[in-house]
């Protein structure tokens, strides 16, 4: 007696490479026999990071050739691990002179090494160090950073440097 193994979507999906699709695999069982038969569904290896996703196996038209042969269990699902993970690094200007007048921008990259599917978001801040927004040093830059989620991505955060003139804020002695 013959059934047909098929695999269907669930959140693995074929689309997303995350395995091989089986359409209607014929699984023989020989005469006499109750061997167990196997079907193996191939996964595919990659680096993105994901969820766990689960993807559909079933069997279907089982032929007996009118015995009574019936079936039990139709569905199970496989459920793919994820085994990937990401990191954010921040690089860039480190040092410059302020210039003498206007704004300097000092540029940082965020850079994302590996896929990330469905993308994420990371805040940013500014924070004095012996250089003060109090004192006009720079510009407090606070934001967020949307990350599509592709790999070697690199979002910019751009923080100005301010130069006050001196000349307008002094006053005549006399
Ligand atoms: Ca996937
Ligand atoms: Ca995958
Ligand atoms: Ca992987
Ligand atoms: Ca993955």
């Amino acid at each position: 007696m013959t059934v047909q193994f098929s695999t269907s979507d669930g959140t693995a999906t074929t689309g997303d490479n995350d395995y091989t699709g089986i359409m209607n695999q014929l699984v023989t069982f020989r005469p006499g026999t109750t061997t167990a038969q196997s079907v193996n569904v191939t996964i595919t290896n990659d680096n993105k990071v994901e969820n766990s996703e689960i993807y559909n196996a079933s069997l279907k038209f089982l032929n007996a050739s009118g015995r009574n042969v019936t079936l039990g269990t139709l569905q199970r699902t496989g459920t793919i691990t994820n085994d990937d993970a990401a990191t954010v690094t921040l690089t860039g200007t480190q040092s410059l002179p302020e210039g003498n007048s206007g704004n300097t921008p000092f540029v940082f990259n965020a850079t994302l090494n590996n896929p990330v599917q469905g993308g994420f978001n990371v805040a940013y801040t500014t924070n004095d160090g012996t250089a003060t927004t109090a004192n006009n040093d720079y510009v407090d830059n606070d934001g967020s950073l949307a990350f599509t989620g592709n790999a070697g991505e690199v979002k910019m955060i751009t923080v100005n440097v301010m130069v006050i003139s001196i000349l307008k804020q002094m006053k005549p002695l006399r």
